[in-house]
């Protein structure tokens, strides 16, 4: 469907002034938004939203890096609708159970690496994480060494909005507010070959920068680090996707020295990199992962930690009881959503897609567009995607120009980006992008177009403002 007419239901002016006036937005300036007003989205088909003024728009980024199925899947509804008529709600307290919940767990230990074979819910990423740092610290307590309690991030790791997922990320701007932070959490830098990789090749500087970790669990203290926590590819940090020869050696160093390894796969499950889940493609064989987006597709909340058979033999065999749960842990019709979710995943083959046909066609439309004059690198992996906008290009991704902050040319190329009628995301000078899973070959072609254009657009701004090099003026 391509055209969506909602004026007859929607009153943009009067959903934006109640907006302002009531709704306080996740990661948001109050005041900046009540004076632009908040874009209305009204609908979504496939890979399409539409806007209460009826702009069809192509969501590049699933939602937020969830809608995995696309929109608009009745066979989502039908099963939410269904589970709700049976059971809407009950908790898994008590000695209790619900089928979809016990169906769920069963499904995702098969889909999981062979070493899985037990889940723990929660309503969402920042929930999952934060029941790792409670479940990690747990383990090493029962395992009589409690003094091992320190985890280990990274910066720039994105891993929720709750006081834990706050502390585990490395995100600046969120440790700048709210503190104090959860303590025995420390950061090692982040393996981004263009911020740190000068002068070296890609797999070299894997290496090195695997390295970070083992120099600091001296720093700190072997027998005091408990796990080390990342995502196999950061996300929200801007598509930071390591050197191949990173995540091995990360596995190396917690195998000597016996450090639990967690994958945040809140981004990169489900398909995201091609597998069910990242690390398998990372060639890791973590302890632990945190899920959610991409199992429910987003339709429904719903997150949790697969825990690995170190973990989970330590907690059953001796652990008692462990004090933790959420009202929502196990809700059955996010449970009923995430089944059926995976069973459509599953019947279109959707994983396999990314991986051998249309990730490789992703890549290769990124690739060529490094050939426009703002774009000065651009890689994906499975079906996420940046590239970085440079003032001028050097001999090296390292001797690139960089825009002057104050340009904020992320930003400006992302409202060329809506203008153009795609969702992209700026993360500084990133854009990135993490379609979903649904996409043809066309619907990469008309998307690659749409960049294109509104990097062309950016191009132009820059040029009128005179913010560019005066060889590229000419
Ligand atoms: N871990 C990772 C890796 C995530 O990406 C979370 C945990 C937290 O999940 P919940 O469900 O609690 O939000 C996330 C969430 C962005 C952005 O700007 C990314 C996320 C959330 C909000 C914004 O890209 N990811």
């Amino acid at each position: 469907m391509d055209e969506f007419d909602s004026s007859n239901t929607v009153d943009t002016k009067t959903i934006q002034a109640l907006d302002a006036a009531h709704y306080l937005h996740p990661f948001t300036d109050p005041a900046a938004l009540a004076a632009s007003g908040a874009r209305v989205m009204v609908k979504g088909d496939g890979i399409w939203l539409w806007d209460s003024d009826g702009n069809r728009i192509l969501d590049g980024m699933s939602g937020l890096w969830c809608v995995n199925i696309g929109y608009g899947r009745q066979r989502m509804s039908d099963a939410v609708y269904q589970q709700m008529q049976i059971l809407p709600f009950y908790n898994s307290f008590f000695n209790t159970t619900n089928v979809p919940a016990v169906m769920l767990a069963a499904k995702l230990v098969e889909l999981a690496p062979a070493n899985f074979n037990r889940v723990f819910f929660t309503g969402s990423g920042s929930e999952a994480n934060d029941t790792i740092v409670r479940m990690v610290r747990r383990y090493w307590e029962l395992m009589a060494e409690p003094e091992r309690h320190i985890i280990i991030s990274r910066t720039n790791a994105y891993h929720g909005s709750t006081i834990a997922g706050v502390s585990l990320g490395g995100m600046a701007g969120m440790h700048a507010q709210g503190g104090p932070l959860v303590p025995g959490i420390v950061h090692i830098d982040q393996p981004s070959y263009l911020e740190h990789g000068h002068g070296m090749t890609e797999d070299d500087f894997g290496v090195a920068a695997a390295g970070w970790l083992e120099e600091r669990i001296k720093t700190v203290g072997p027998h005091n680090v408990a796990a080390f926590i990342a995502e196999p590819v950061q996300g929200a940090g801007g598509v930071i996707i390591p050197p191949t020869t990173y995540w091995p050696e990360i596995q190396r160093i917690c195998d000597k020295y016996g450090i639990l390894l967690v994958a945040d796969e809140v981004i990169c499950g489900f398909g995201r990199l091609g597998a069910w889940f990242g690390s398998e493609r990372m060639g890791i064989s973590p302890d632990l992962i945190a899920f959610a987006k991409g199992v429910t597709s987003g339709y429904i909340p719903l997150g949790g930690v697969l825990v690995g058979d170190r973990v989970a033999d330590v907690l059953t065999a001796r652990g008692g009881d462990f004090n933790h749960g959420f009202t929502y842990s196990g809700h059955p019709v996010a449970c009923a959503a995430a089944l059926e979710n995976i069973r459509i995943m599953e019947e279109e083959g959707l994983v396999a897609r990314v991986l051998d046909d249309t990730g490789p066609y992703l890549n290769a439309a990124f690739k060529r567009l490094i050939a426009h004059p703002l774009v000065g690198y651009a890689d994906s992996f499975g079906f996420v995607a940046g590239l970085n906008l440079v003032r001028s290009k050097g001999a090296t991704v390292h001797d690139n120009e960089v825009f002057d902050g104050d340009v904020g040319v992320g930003m400006m190329c992302r409202a060329h980006m809506f203008e153009a009628g795609i969702i992209m995301r700026a993360v500084g000078d990133r854009m990135i992008v993490a379609p979903p899973l649904v996409m043809t070959h066309e619907e990469i072609d008309e998307m690659v177009k749409r960049i294109a254009l509104a990097l062309d657009n950016t191009l132009a701004e820059l040029r009128s403002k005179a913010l560019l090099p005066v060889a590229a003026i000419a």
